[in-house]
């Protein structure tokens, strides 16, 4: 690390931030010969090791199993979190979802063991809750299928949210390649204290930023504060960084992690990163003039710094707690909490549960019953078994919390919630990263707002969404007023952490005799048939399937929830194909006009006649379309069905990745504007497709019904070896072709 740095160094001639240290430590052709151009160049990476959780890893996998390798190039392990519904309590749903998805699971854990791959089975906690602990490492380089990779940063990482296929590549020992990033600095001064937790640093960052101020860039954070923080509360602020679109952010190495590191069993990663020390973090000179190096600098003290809630519907709406009374009143969102769910892998972690069980605590012990329902997800076995352990479990159950299976749960729709059914108005608080409509239960009227699970503990024992803790007071069950008192947490288990079975099963050796099956008639999973290679001409006859409106996230274009039974299936998942988009000419969802026939239907049914018709189709969309989740469902249920075309404002990064790695053509209107050109019987013809070429606008005709005509240019941001895939049909084709020959 030390020569590859000091070489950086002197190629970038100036002083490094910790970001370019790992980015140029870690380069696939070795040491640094060039300064990249930040948010230009595509540079070729060599990740140290991958991630994937069982909602993604199938389909990973099944392009892997299709890559013609023995083994895995790189450690990697799977994770199963995903599928397991929150409902009656831990022993109770795991097994229930041991049932229902032993199909699934039982494949993930056949693949696994024939092809290198570490299984960590349901149960054994939430994937990034269980890198931190076992893996991630200060200075290192991982990707992973999950958007919240990027939680590995609070031990130092540079960890990246990827789809699928780019794992795949990394898989089969091949390079990662990702435009260099741009770098946003974040400056925290002084020290966190009261109520205020670390989640409020990134709670007030996502206000700064928006959901895509941090789209193309690292976010490292620096100074005094940051080292005054937890490992795992830089975890929780590296994990939501997700949510500004960030490519990942990330901390220097210091004690906290130091202290984390032997706590979690890995002294010799400690000592290690102490005999590097100075190359994990960034140059002095870097954090004392930082705006000379940063593209964007943001300072925060955190001692000034208050509680927040983010929500409803979007994750970067930031509310400080004392001003949530007048905003909910302002726009009707319901005071009444009916919720409180304290989890998820952003906040999860040993000394979350100790804040929130603080605070649990004192209204045991000040007799105040909690208003609202309680339900706690710890991030992994090894939390769990030390927080039953040390009590803290019990805390909670006292005030009648229901404590669910280590793993995802209510945050991403695997929630059988008992007291609604219906589309009612509610509102729910929690600790998780997002809140995008219907996306903890499946109502669109269901308010989330996201706090930290001290926070959330507060409000849930007070019930009401404008409880301020600070200035207000609850009363008891003998009718006395008592205020709360500020949190307090443990940042390690002082005994130690604790575990009887981790939940983790090392592969074969040797993988080649062991079998993977999947069953021909099975709704679960299916092999991969190739997509066809482009044709080489230009497209033309095109029709509109949906122009979006508004926001349109990685949820809306392939829900999770109950369609997270799919993700192994390409033809039944895709069934779930732009359901939730708003249809821009009627406000509807699902429900387009067919071009064919005249008639609206469901968006997937539409488009499977103009699949049968041999008709192609384009799906237009607005802004930082395709945010939220790297599932790469989102660009193969469209292709699958026959769509060739996506254009839109401006794209989320992993989706526009997802799509040309899958031999779709993602692309950006030059002109903003040119989006309300569009209209709801549009014919498009890509004129000038034949003469595709990196940094070369594309011309497309935009022909409406009256005959009348708009000529419209749009951008794209594909490579040579981008264009290869397109011209192949996907990358997986061109992958498989090379390993051929
Ligand atoms: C999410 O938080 O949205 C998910 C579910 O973890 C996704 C992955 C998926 O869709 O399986 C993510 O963040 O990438
Ligand atoms: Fe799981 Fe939620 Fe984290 Fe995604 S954000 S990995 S669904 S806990």
């Amino acid at each position: 690390m030390a020569e590859r740095v000091n070489t950086a160094r002197e190629v970038v001639g100036k002083p490094l931030t910790l970001s370019e240290k790992i980015l140029y430590s870690h380069l696939w052709d070795g040491a640094a010969k060039e300064a990249y151009k930040r948010g230009k160049d595509y540079v070729e990476f060599s990740p140290d090791r991958i991630a994937c959780q069982d909602a993604t890893a199938q389909m990973a996998l099944l392009q892997f199993m299709q890559a013609g390798k023995k083994q895995v190039a790189v450690p990697t392990t799977v994770h199963c979190d995903h599928l397991i519904q929150a409902k009656m309590g831990a022993a109770i749903d795991l097994q229930a979802a041991n049932k229902s998805s032993s199909e699934v699971f039982d494949f993930l854990e056949s693949v696994s063991n024939k092809y290198g791959i570490g299984f960590w089975k349901p149960g054994a906690g939430i994937i990034h809750q269980v890198v931190l602990e076992n893996y991630a490492f200060p200075g290192g380089m991982m990707i992973g299928t999950d958007s919240h990779t990027v939680n590995a940063g609070g031990l130092g990482m540079v960890a990246i949210g990827v789809g699928g296929a780019d794992a795949v590549d990394v898989m089969a020992g091949m390079p990662w390649e990702l435009k260099f990033p741009k770098l946003i600095g974040v400056k925290l001064t002084g020290s966190l204290s009261g109520w205020t937790a670390a989640k409020d640093v990134i709670l007030k960052v996502a206000g700064i930023l928006t959901v895509k101020g941090g789209t193309g860039a690292i976010i490292e954070y620096f100074g005094e504060g940051a080292r005054s923080m937890s490992a795992t509360g830089k975890g929780t602020i590296c994990n939501m960084g997700a949510e500004v679109g960030a490519t990942t952010s990330t901390f220097g190495y210091d004690e906290s992690m130091d202290r984390y590191l032997r706590a979690t069993n890995r002294a010799d990663v400690a000592d290690a990163a102490n005999q590097v020390s100075e190359h994990l973090t960034g140059d002095d000179e870097v954090y004392e003039n930082p705006e000379q190096y940063f593209d964007e600098l943001i300072e925060i003290n955190l001692s000034e710094l208050k509680p927040h809630l983010n929500g409803p519907f979007t994750p970067d709406l930031a509310t400080p707690i004392s001003e949530m009374g007048v905003k909910a009143k302002e726009n009707d969102w319901p005071i009444n909490v009916d919720w409180g769910l304290i989890g998820s892998c952003t906040n999860s972690s040993y000394e979350d549960l100790t804040r929130a069980a603080s605070i649990a605590k004192q209204a045991v012990d000040k007799k105040v019953k909690a208003k609202s329902d309680f339900g706690i997800n710890p991030g992994s076995e090894t939390i769990r078994y030390t927080a039953q352990r040390d009590g803290l479990l019990q805390i909670f159950e006292d005030l009648d919390a229901t404590i669910f299976t280590n793993a995802c749960g209510p945050c991403i729709g695997q929630w059988d919630r008992s007291d609604r059914k219906g589309e009612e108005k509610n509102t729910i608080v929690h600790s998780f990263n997002r809140n995008f409509s219907k996306r903890a239960d499946g109502n669109p009227n269901t308010h989330a707002f996201v706090g930290s699970p001290e926070m959330v503990a507060a409000i849930a024992i007070s019930g009401r969404l404008d409880f301020d803790p600070t200035r207000d007071k609850l009363m008891n069950e003998d009718g006395e007023e008592v205020m709360l008192d500020e949190p307090t947490g443990i940042e390690l288990p002082t005994k130690g952490f604790a575990v009887e079975d981790p939940g983790y099963i090392a592969p074969n050796e040797d993988g080649a005799t062991v079998e993977v099956k999947v069953a021909e008639d099975s709704e679960r999973l299916q092999l991969l048939t190739p997509f066809e290679p482009w044709d080489g001409k230009n497209l033309t006859g095109a029709k509109l399937l949906i122009k979006a409106f508004g926001k349109c996230t990685t949820d809306h274009i392939s829900m999770a929830g109950p369609w997270l039974r799919y993700r192994g299936h390409l033809d039944n998942i895709s069934n779930n194909c732009l359901i939730g988009a708003i249809n821009a000419f009627n406000k509807k969802t699902n429900f387009v006009k067919s071009q064919i026939n005249g008639e609206y239907d469901g968006v997937p049914a539409v488009q499977r006649k103009y699949k049968k018709e041999g008709v192609p189709t384009v799906v237009v969309g607005d802004h930082n379309y395709g945010e939220g989740s790297s599932r790469e469902h989102a660009a193969m249920e469209p292709r699958h069905l026959g769509v060739k075309v996506v254009l839109v404002k401006s794209f989320a990064r992993i989706h526009e990745t997802n799509l040309k790695k899958q031999g779709m053509l993602g692309l950006t209107f030059a002109n903003e504007a040119d989006y309300d050109l569009i209209q709801e019987d549009d014919t498009f013809n890509f004129i000038d497709l034949e003469d595709f070429a990196p940094d070369k606008q594309i011309t497309v005709e935009v022909v409406h019904a009256d005959g009348s005509k708009d000529t419209i240019k749009t951008n794209h941001t594909y490579n040579l070896p981008q264009i290869e895939w397109y011209k192949h049909g996907s990358a997986l084709n061109l992958i498989k072709k090379q390993n051929a020959a």
